[in-house]
């Protein structure tokens, strides 16, 4: 009996998730938005924003060798994006099943990139690669009195 597994298992994540701007200028927030709502995710955290180029730049800093960096940031910063908190168990290699591999042609049929998107430059989503950097970005993006505590009607249908 290994007991940090179990406690592990029912540890309850946050992770970072954002329409970027082609998403919101081609009108899939709503279809975005239903598919982590439906699955049975907790929705804490949700603004419409246009981002800054700072942040835009602190958020990807790891990338910032790469040859995109400056058209990635040019795109985050092109137009609003929706900035969203999710909370659940497993709820940060769930949202990146949900999403799908970063190249949507190779994004299986049924994630986000691959019924919305055909290319890695306009991908549609961000979504964190682990707890800690879902909370890391949660931080990042998110002020101080813009996340909401609460407890949705259907908790006891989600889980037993
Ligand atoms: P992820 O979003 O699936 O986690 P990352 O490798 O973390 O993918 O890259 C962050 C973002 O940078 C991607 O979602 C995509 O928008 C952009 N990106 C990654 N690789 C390329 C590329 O080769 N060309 C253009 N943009 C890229
Ligand atoms: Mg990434």
């Amino acid at each position: 009996f290994l007991p940090h597994l179990v406690a592990s298992l029912e540890d309850v994540d946050q992770t970072y998730i954002m329409i970027k701007p082609d998403g919101v200028q081609r009108g899939l927030v709503g279809e975005i938005i239903s598919r982590f709502e439906k699955k049975g995710f907790k929705l804490t955290g949700l603004k419409l924003f246009k981002c800054p180029k700072d942040l835009a730049e602190e958020h990807y800093k790891d990338l910032n060798a790469k040859p995109f960096f400056p058209k990635l940031t040019e795109y985050i910063t092109s137009g609003p994006v929706v900035c969203m908190a999710w909370e659940g168990v497993g709820v940060v290699a769930s949202a990146r099943k949900l999403i799908g591999v970063t190249n949507p042609l190779q994004a299986e049929p049924g994630t986000i990139r691959g019924d919305l998107a055909v290319q890695t430059g306009r991908n549609v989503i961000h979504g964190s690669d682990s707890p800690e950097n879902g909370k890391r970005e949660i931080a990042l993006w998110f002020k101080e009195g813009e996340l909401c505590e609460w407890t949705p009607a259907q908790a006891p249908w989600l889980r037993e």
